[in-house]
């Protein structure tokens, strides 16, 4: 069957993260037959899409939706059914998979997959290509006349190695083109070879476990270097961005990957998304000598109350501040995710992650607007406490979504401002680490041609380090006074136990 994957977008995407959901589907099914092509629709414009869905005209289309992609998403699916009727459109992804009758409410979409899409995809196009009935496929939700129908569940793939690398039928030169967010040294590639998450924060789950299931799941450590070593050899890749929620949550994993980079002198440099509960300084070490150098943590908040009552994370302030003095002690960078902005968080409880920030003074730091997403325990929270301000989350994340008695937008904003970094900051290469990164960076960028990098790096750096300025001219010294009258009746700060 002649089969278009498409990731939704505006053709606007400034670095190359991998739509690796649709990759991983359309390698399996090229893999037994079916003729496949990928659109990612946020590297290419609408004229050149258009062109690609006409002159290959296929007779199913899977579309990928998140919560937040998902409006255009649909309206790709309504140009779609307005050109091709007969064509099939089937969407998948996290936001189909929480809400499947929600997403077929929509006319130009005729089947949801829910969940891990790989077997589900494939039999039900092969149901579809001979015209067969579909209602016994497992993991999907289909129309039978007004009803939608939700099947049982499809089981997961126990042994991920059965895949072929996703890898392998993107068209890689049309993403490397694109510069990589900071400090990535290019040409670089974004992989995923691990399956859910065991942990339960409230802001994430139970999400993920209704994609992916409880148990994680990983490829063998034999067949992600089998992978990274073919992108080397074939593309000349020098990063690899691992984007698993928690590549180092199974140590004998971790492990065995660094040993084996070691082993096999594969000279890459790694990024990894981590937690602070999975770290120690054996493993840390053993990681940089694989070629980690910059681990990604969620610290999420400096509040004791914030990050163990209403984000659950299940980590305390003191151990996200050991883990990252762990790294600084170690020589590895540290990116740090912040949240700001929680349900029932006040100015203090911000100062408290502001406080923890400063002390530390990571390389980078995001700090994002609390955005409870459909599907989550937060976003349940919210909604029965009637916090939300919007209901539309195709608007920016980026802005307030839900009422906080003592802060509003603005103060948020500043915050934000105040603590982040979002990629290059020219104040921070008096850090002797900072500099050796970027101009490692900026070196590999000129190697690679990618000039648009350096000057991206540099517009950026100056923005941000303007919005700094301007938050750091009006300080927080109204929350120091109340912090500090706190401390003195109470001996301890708001928030902590
Ligand atoms: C890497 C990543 C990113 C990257 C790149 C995203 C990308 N796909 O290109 C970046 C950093 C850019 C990013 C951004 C965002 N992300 Co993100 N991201 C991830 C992460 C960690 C991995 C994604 C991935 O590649 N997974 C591996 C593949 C194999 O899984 P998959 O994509 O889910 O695909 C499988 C199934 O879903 C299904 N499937 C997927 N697509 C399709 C299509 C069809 C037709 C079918 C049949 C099946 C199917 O089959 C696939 C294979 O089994 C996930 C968490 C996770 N572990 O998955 C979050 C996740 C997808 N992101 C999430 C969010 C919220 C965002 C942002 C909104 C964050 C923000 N505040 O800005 C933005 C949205 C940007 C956008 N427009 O897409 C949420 C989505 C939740 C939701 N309700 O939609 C997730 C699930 C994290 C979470 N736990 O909350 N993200
Ligand atoms: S550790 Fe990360 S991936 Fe796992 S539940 Fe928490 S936020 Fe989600």
């Amino acid at each position: 069957m002649k089969i278009l994957l498409i990731f939704p977008g505006r053709g606007m995407m400034k670095e190359n993260v991998l739509p690796l959901g649709i990759a991983y589907i359309g390698a399996y099914l090229k893999s037994r037959n079916h003729d496949v092509k990928i659109c990612d629709m946020r590297i290419i414009n609408f004229k050149d899409f258009k062109k690609i869905l006409l002159d290959y005209s296929p007779e199913c289309v899977g579309i990928h939706a998140n919560t937040t992609n998902l409006k255009v998403g649909l309206k790709t699916a309504k140009f779609i059914k307005k050109k091709l009727p007969d064509c099939k459109v089937v969407c998948g992804g996290p936001h189909p998979t929480i809400a499947p009758k929600e997403v077929l409410k929509n006319k130009f979409v005729d089947v949801v997959v829910v969940g891990e899409g790989e077997l589900t995809f494939l039999e039900l196009v092969n149901k579809l290509e001979t015209n067969e009935d579909i209602s016994e496929v497992k993991g999907i939700c289909y129309k039978k006349g007004k009803e939608r129908i939700v099947t049982e569940p499809r089981e997961y793939i126990q042994n991920l190695d059965i895949l072929p690398f996703p890898t392998s039928i993107l068209q890689l030169k049309d993403f490397l083109k694109k510069g990589p967010r900071f400090p990535v040294i290019p040409p670089s590639i974004s992989m995923v070879v691990s399956r859910s998450c065991m942990y339960n924060c409230s802001f994430c789950q139970p999400t993920l476990r209704k994609i992916f299931g409880r148990k994680v799941r990983y490829r063998s450590v034999k067949n992600v270097i089998k992978e990274i070593k073919m992108l080397k050899r074939r593309y000349d890749i020098r990063t690899v961005f691992f984007f698993d929620d928690t590549l180092t949550v199974n140590r004998k994993w971790i492990t065995k990957f660094c040993n084996e980079a070691i082993r096999e002198k594969l000279k890459m440099n790694f990024i990894c998304q981590s937690r602070v509960n999975t770290i120690d300084e054996e493993l840390l070490k053993r990681m940089k000598r694989a070629g980690f150098y910059n681990i990604i943590f969620g610290i999420e908040s400096g509040s004791m109350r914030i990050l163990t009552r209403v984000l659950r994370k299940g980590a305390t302030p003191e151990m996200n501040k050991k883990a990252m003095f762990l790294c600084k002690k170690l020589g590895l960078s540290v990116l740090a995710n912040v949240m700001i902005g929680n349900p029932t968080e006040d100015e203090n409880d911000i100062y408290l992650t502001y406080k923890l920030i400063k002390e530390f003074n990571p390389d980078l730091v995001y700090a994002n607007i609390t955005t409870p997403l459909p599907g989550t325990d937060l976003y349940d929270f919210c909604k029965k406490k009637r916090l939300f301000l919007v209901k539309n989350y195709n608007r920016s994340v980026y802005k307030q979504k839900i009422k906080l008695k003592h802060l509003n937008r603005t103060k948020l904003m500043k915050w934000k401002f105040k603590m982040q970094a979002f990629t290059f900051m020219p104040s921070k290469l008096i850090k002797p680490r900072y500099l050796k990164m970027t101009l490692k960076r900026w070196f590999a960028g000129i190697e690679t041609r990618n000039f648009s990098m350096i000057v991206n790096d540099l517009i950026q750096g100056f923005e941000n380090e303007g919005k700094r300025i301007i938050a750091s001219l009006t300080p927080p010294l109204t929350y120091k006074r109340v912090m500090s009258t706190y401390r003195y009746l109470f001996g301890k700060n708001i928030g902590e136990r």
